[in-house]
Parts: C-alpha cells; sequence; structure tokens
C-alpha cells in the first residue's frame, strides 16, 4: 500500500507539472513573440517618426492641420512688398513702416473699410505702431491701403 500510494503520488505529481507547464507555454510563446515583435517593430516606428519630421513644410501646410506662420511686408516709400501675398488661413501677416511717416493699414475700400472690418490697423491696440500684425481668419482677397496714403494699395489672398 505504501508504495502504491508513492507511486500515485509521484503520476499525480508528474501529471500536474505536464499539465501546468502545457498550459503555461503558450503565455511563454506569447511573451517570446512580443519580444520577438518589438525589437523589428522599433526602428520602423523610429524611421516613421524621423520621416514625419523630415517632410518639408510645404507639405505640411497642404495637410488640413496647418501649422500657422508668419509673413512679412515691408512698407517703405515705394509702396508694400511684396505688393500680393499668399497666405492660408490663420496665418499672420506683419506689416512693417519703414517709411519715417505715420501709416494705418486698412482693409478696402477707402475710407469705410467694410470688406473686411476687422482688418484696421486704426481700429486695433497697435494703432499708430509701426509694426502691425494680422491673423487673417476669413478666406479670400483681401486689398487693402494705407488709409493715411490711400493710393498705397497691397493685397492678401487668403487661402483655406
Ligand atoms: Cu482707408
Amino acid at each position: 500500500m505504501k508504495i502504491n500510494k508513492i507511486i500515485v503520488l509521484v503520476v499525480g505529481i508528474v501529471v500536474v507539472t505536464v499539465v501546468a507547464s502545457m498550459a503555461l507555454s503558450p503565455l511563454q510563446n506569447m511573451r517570446e513573440n512580443d519580444a520577438y515583435v518589438s525589437p523589428s517593430t522599433f526602428p520602423v516606428a523610429t524611421s516613421s517618426v524621423v520621416e514625419s519630421i523630415a517632410v518639408p513644410l510645404d507639405t505640411i501646410s497642404d495637410v488640413s492641420m496647418h501649422t500657422s506662420q508668419e509673413f512679412f511686408v515691408v512698407y517703405d516709400a515705394n509702396g508694400f512688398l511684396p505688393k500680393t501675398i499668399t497666405v492660408k488661413k490663420g496665418d499672420t501677416v506683419v506689416f512693417q513702416n519703414r517709411t519715417g511717416t505715420r501709416v494705418s493699414v486698412a482693409s478696402d475700400d477707402h475710407p469705410t473699410h467694410l470688406r473686411y472690418p476687422d482688418f484696421d490697423q486704426y481700429r486695433t491696440d497697435q494703432k499708430g505702431l509701426d509694426v502691425f500684425r494680422f491673423v487673417f481668419t476669413k478666406v479670400g482677397t483681401w486689398g487693402y491701403h494705407d488709409h493715411l496714403n490711400a493710393n498705397m494699395v497691397g493685397m492678401v489672398i487668403v487661402t483655406e
């Protein structure tokens, strides 16, 4: 009887061990697979990050997630330069006065400025300053002028 009990015990331990190892082996396989997969996916992820950084700004601006940019228009005795500038909705145009006299940039038509009423330096807290920063939030072709010298004109084209 004692020997029988020992045999049963040994067989029981062997069975439990085999069952346990069979139950655990899928887990071990999964871990091995994870360990196998992650080194190969990591370089791929890294290279795609590098690619997205390397994409030229022109390409990024074509995507709907447009990163707003700043553009500069210099205003001197010869007028606004560039005379026509094309920007995207949400971009900022910075008008820099180098005429040596006071100016006021404003949307057409002179003198009411109703084409784009917000685009009127005189009506902003930048009134009288030599730098006028304006964020264009409306798509369209916006003619503008120096309200204090209305012959000086320019144009901002705002696209989506
Ligand atoms: Cu005007």
